[in-house]
């Protein structure tokens, strides 16, 4: 059985997506971060960095339990491991894990980056906030441009859209003026498995 450990930020709502759109069985277990859960003892034993998502899996690769962390591996475990969310054919899988990693990395981190300006950080700067909202703006138009007259980033649902998805739709100030994005953030948020997953 996988356990799936998270909490309703992007990262964590990346990964549950993803186990939501995989069709494997699995639990959801919540690690409330304003209660420090991901710094305790038992947590930290599943994933020792002490952050959200992590899973485990009784049954992993040969039949033997694994943990794994980062919501990238994680979309890529539930991927494999299902069968579903990677294009078949390599020169889709290749384009897919290009936008894979814009969204787990570009603009996941420039949106993690804005949330603790905003909410975490020691001092407040607008222009530094300015800065970074700029940066995932550009990666945002990036993804708008890349959807003009396709319904998915690698042309069929994929590991690439779980990844964009969660941010696109806590970001949704900035993405004034991208039709394609919106429209694609609609036929997301009427998937079934994407419902799941976000209101985990
Ligand atoms: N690159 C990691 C980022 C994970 C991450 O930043 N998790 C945040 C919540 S969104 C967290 O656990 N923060 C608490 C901490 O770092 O202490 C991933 O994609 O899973």
């Amino acid at each position: 059985m996988i356990e799936l450990y998270m909490w309703a930020t992007g990262n964590g709502l990346r990964a549950a997506v993803g186990m939501a759109e995989s069709g494997l069985e699995h639990r959801i277990h919540k690690v409330d971060l304003s209660k420090g859960e991901h710094k305790r003892p038992e947590y930290l034993k599943i994933n020792p960095a002490g952050q959200i998502p992590a899973l485990t899996d009784s049954n992993g690769p040969g039949g033997k339990p694994l943990s794994l962390a980062q919501s990238g591996a994680i979309l890529l475990y539930a991927a494999e491991k299902s069968g579903r969310l990677l294009p078949k054919d390599p020169a889709r899988k290749a384009v897919a894990l290009q936008w894979m990693m814009m969204g787990c990395s570009d603009v996941a981190g420039n949106s993690g980056v804005i949330f603790a300006l905003e909410n975490t950080a020691p001092e407040k700067s607008a222009p530094i906030t300015d800065f970074f909202k700029a940066r995932l703006t550009n990666f945002l138009r990036n993804a708008d441009a890349r959807l003009a007259g396709r319904e998915f980033l690698a042309d069929e649902f994929s590991v690439a859209d779980i990844a964009l998805y969660p941010v696109v739709n806590q970001r949704k100030a900035l993405t004034g003026g991208m039709a394609n994005l919106n429209a694609w953030r609609e036929r997301m948020s009427a998937r079934p498995g994407v419902q799941k997953g976000m209101a985990a």
